[in-house]
């Protein structure tokens, strides 16, 4: 494939991604509520599964067999296949890993593509509610086929927004505790949904107006970006600058609430740090 992907290329790997992300979904479908071994990955409450790793392997089994020179970041496995490729599949196999293991029915398969950095294709799938969310550059964004767009929501006052707290939580005060009492004050309501793909999926089709989160993984976002881009919103840093997908923070509204939602997070003052948080 050439650098400057046509259309039609964009169509191949999106058809692709979309295969993959349906085959994932089949597979934590089918361990829903059989799970039993769930292990910490390391940070306390940071969740894998048998799940996590067999949804991962039948992705990476059918991205490897139809791009064997592409690269590939994955939440489990980490860095494969071609690292000089400006080509770089980002999957999170089961994101939403802790709602899964719980029988919590909010939980997905996210595939991102990127081209020389950039998010270009983007697939999340919640195979518990069938619901298939696809989008790619300048083809824009459908859920089970059918085009989606973001909410015409215009007042911070009125939006409904979703955020998340990192498994560092208990580590820093910057855990996004502020920011989320803060908003909680100033909106319809914050929501804590466990899955960073499906809340970037439903800024999207406009069930919800925006989201941010810290301590944010690059699986985690990158289908996500270009769901959202491609349904009508905007995704960038806290400040409103351009996204850095591994910065770990992200903004992602339906582009009207943006300037104010990104001033408020600016304007939350951070509490002093006080040594680890003991629960
Ligand atoms: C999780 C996110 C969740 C976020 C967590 C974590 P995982 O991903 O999607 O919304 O708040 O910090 O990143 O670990 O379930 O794949």
């Amino acid at each position: 494939m050439h650098l400057t992907t046509s259309s039609d290329q964009l169509q191949i790997c999106l058809e692709i991604a979309t295969e993959a992300a349906l085959a994932g979904g089949a597979v934590l479908q089918s361990y829903l509520g059989k799970l039993e071994e769930i292990s910490e990955k390391g940070r306390s409450g940071d969740l894998v599964t048998v799940a996590d790793k067999d949804s991962e392997a039948v992705i990476l089994d059918i991205l490897n067999r139809h791009f064997p020179n592409h690269a590939i970041l994955a939440e489990e496995s980490g860095k494969l296949g071609n690292t000089e490729s400006e080509f770089l599949w980002v999957i999170d196999p089961l994101d939403g890993t802790t709602n899964f293991a719980h029988q919590y029915p909010f939980f997905a398969v996210s595939i991102g593509l990127l081209i020389a950095g950039v998010p270009q294709v983007g697939v999340i799938f919640d195979p518990f509610h069938n619901e298939l969310f696809c989008a790619a550059k300048g083809l824009g964004a459908t859920l089970n086929r059918r085009p989606i767009n973001i909410s015409q929501t215009v007042e911070l006052s009125k939006s409904l927004l979703v955020t998340g707290f990192g498994y560092d939580r208990r580590e820093t005060t910057d855990n996004n505790y502020a920011e989320f009492c803060h908003l909680t004050h100033l909106t319809q309501g914050v929501r804590r949904s466990g899955s960073a793909a499906l809340d970037l999926a439903h800024v999207a089709c406009g069930r919800l107006d925006g989201y941010w989160e810290r301590a944010i993984a690059p699986w985690d976002i990158a289908a996500g970006i270009v769901l959202l881009e491609e349904a009508g919103g905007k995704v960038t840093a806290y400040d409103s600058s351009p996204i850095s997908i591994d910065s770990g923070r992200i903004l992602a509204t339906n582009g009207y609430i943006h300037p104010f939602l990104s001033e408020e997070l600016l304007r939350v003052p951070s509490l002093p740090f006080k040594g680890i948080l003991k629960m």
